[in-house]
C-alpha cells in the first residue's frame, strides 16, 4: 500500500478537478487530482465551446495564461433560424456582455499545463478510485495504479468524476435524490478544418430537426445535426452529413458553407440530470458528477466552473479564515444556480428540436414561441442575461 497525505483529494482531471485544484494551489492549499485515463486521452474528447464571462474571469484567477485572450473569439450575439425567419439575440447591445467561444480542449490543456508548472501532482491512469469514510473526519480515497493499492488520507474529497465517476455513486441512495429528464433524440457532431460559415452561432429549428453551425476558430468548424437516439456515427459519411445540415440551415447559409473532411464525428445523448443535495458531509459533487444539461446553450462547462467557484471560495474560507460558512452553503447555493441553467438548457432544447410526439399543436406553440422573442426586447433580454450566464 502507497499512502497519500493532502488536504483536499480531487477525483477527476477534467475541467472541474483541474481549475478546483488551480485554485486551490495558487492559495496555497495542498492536493492531488487522480484520474481514470491518460492526459491524452482527456485532451482527445471534444465538447464544449462557449465559455461565459464569469467562466472566463474564472480561468484568469487561475492564472491560465493569455492564450485564451489571445485565440479565444469574442460573441456579441447569436443567430437562430425557424419557419424560414433568421433573427438574432444580440447579447451586447441588450446588456452589454459577450461570450467567449474557446474549446473545452484548450481549456484542460491551459489547466493542465498550469498545474505542471506547479508541480501539484496528477496520477493518471488509476483504478477503482473510491472516495471512503466521507460522513466522518477521517475520509479518505482509496484507488490502484499499475497494480499497486493506494490511499490519500485528506481533509476534504471533491468528486469531479463526471456524470459515469464513482463519488456519487458512493452515496447511499437514501441520502440523495436525483432528477432526470431524457429527450428522445442526440447531436451528430463534427470537426472539420474548414472557415465557420458565419462568425456567429447559428441554432435552426427546422421541420427534418435540429442543425447547429458552430466553430472553435477562424479555420475550424463545430456542426451539429439532431439525430435519433439509436443513431450511430457509420451510419453518417460526410457528404451524407454536409447534405442533411444544409437542408436544415437557411438557404443562404447553405449554399455559402465551406465543406471538407471532418476529422472527429461523435453523437451525444441529450439528457437533463440533478442530484441534490452537492454536499456530504466532507464529500461535495461538483460539475457533471452532479448535474447534466442537453448541450443546447452550451451551460455543462459554465456550470462546472460557477461550482468550483462556490466551492473554491468555501474551502478557501475554511482553511484561511477557519469559518465553515461557505462549505455549509456550497449545496444550496450551487443548486440555485444548476437549477436556473437546467431550466434555459431545458427551453432551448425544447423550442429548437423536433420531438417524435410533437404534434401541430406544439409546433405553433414554438413557432409563438420564437417569433415572440423575435419581438420582444424583454424576452430577448430575459434570453441574453441566460445565454451569457447568470451572476456567480
Ligand atoms: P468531465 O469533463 O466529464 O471530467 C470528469 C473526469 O473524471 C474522470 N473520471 C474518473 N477519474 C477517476 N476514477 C474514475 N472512476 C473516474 N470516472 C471518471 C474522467 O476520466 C474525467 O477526466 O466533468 P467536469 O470536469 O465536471 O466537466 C464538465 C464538462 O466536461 C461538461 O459539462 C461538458 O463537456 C458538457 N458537454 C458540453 N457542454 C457544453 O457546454 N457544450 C457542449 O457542446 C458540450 N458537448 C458535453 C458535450 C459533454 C459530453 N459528454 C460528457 C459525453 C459533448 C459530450 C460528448
Ligand atoms: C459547440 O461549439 O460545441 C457548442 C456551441 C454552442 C452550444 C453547444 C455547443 O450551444
Amino acid at each position: 500500500m502507497t499512502n497519500h497525505k493532502t488536504q483536499v483529494a480531487i477525483i477527476g482531471s477534467g475541467p472541474s478537478g483541474l481549475l478546483l485544484g488551480q485554485l486551490l494551489t495558487l492559495s496555497g492549499i495542498d492536493n492531488i487530482i487522480i484520474d481514470r485515463v491518460s492526459k491524452d486521452y482527456i485532451l482527445s474528447r471534444v465538447r464544449a465551446g462557449v465559455l461565459e464571462e464569469g467562466t472566463v474571469e474564472m480561468l484568469d484567477k487561475a492564472n491560465i495564461g493569455p492564450r485564451i485572450h489571445e485565440e479565444g473569439m469574442l460573441h456579441g450575439g447569436f443567430t437562430y433560424a425557424f419557419s424560414g425567419r433568421v433573427e438574432r439575440v444580440d447579447m451586447r447591445s441588450l446588456i452589454n456582455k459577450n461570450v467567449m467561444v474557446y474549446g473545452q480542449t484548450e481549456v484542460t490543456q491551459d489547466l493542465m499545463e498550469a498545474r505542471e508548472a506547479t508541480n501539484a501532482p496528477t496520477i493518471y491512469e488509476v483504478e477503482d478510485a473510491c472516495p471512503v469514510d466521507f460522513d466522518s473526519d477521517k475520509p479518505y480515497v482509496t484507488f490502484k495504479k499499475d497494480g499497486v493499492a493506494h490511499r490519500i488520507d485528506c481533509d476534504f474529497i471533491a468528486g469531479c468524476d463526471g456524470y459515469h465517476g464513482p463519488s456519487r455513486q458512493s452515496v447511499p441512495s437514501s441520502a440523495i435524490k436525483t432528477y432526470e429528464k431524457e429527450y428522445p433524440f442526440g447531436w451528430l457532431g463534427i470537426l472539420a478544418d474548414v472557415p465557420p460559415v458565419r462568425h456567429e452561432i447559428i441554432y435552426a429549428n427546422n421541420e427534418r430537426g435540429f442543425g447547429m453551425c458552430s466553430m472553435r476558430s477562424t479555420t475550424r468548424s463545430r456542426y451539429y445535426i439532431q439525430c435519433a437516439n439509436d443513431d450511430h456515427v457509420d451510419n453518417w459519411s460526410d457528404d451524407q452529413f454536409w447534405d442533411e445540415l444544409r437542408r436544415r440551415l437557411p438557404q443562404d447559409v447553405a449554399e455559402e458553407m465551406t465543406t471538407g473532411p471532418s476529422f472527429e464525428k461523435s453523437i451525444a445523448p441529450l439528457r437533463s440530470f440533478v442530484a441534490e443535495p452537492m454536499r456530504f458531509n466532507k464529500l461535495f459533487l461538483v460539475g457533471d458528477a452532479a448535474h447534466i444539461v442537453p448541450p443546447t446553450g452550451a451551460k455543462g462547462l459554465n456550470l462546472a466552473v460557477s461550482d468550483v467557484h462556490y466551492l473554491f471560495e468555501g474551502l478557501r474560507e475554511y482553511y484561511q479564515e477557519k469559518s465553515t460558512a461557505g462549505i455549509d452553503a456550497y449545496s444550496q447555493k450551487a443548486l440555485s444556480r444548476v437549477w436556473k441553467a437546467v431550466r434555459f438548457s431545458w427551453w432551448f432544447t425544447t423550442c429548437m428540436h423536433r420531438f417524435p410526439t410533437t404534434t401541430e399543436f406544439d409546433q405553433k406553440i414554438q413557432e409563438s414561441d420564437l417569433d415572440y422573442l423575435s419581438k420582444s426586447v424583454a424576452a430577448q433580454t430575459a434570453v441574453a442575461e441566460n445565454y451569457v450566464g447568470l451572476p456567480f
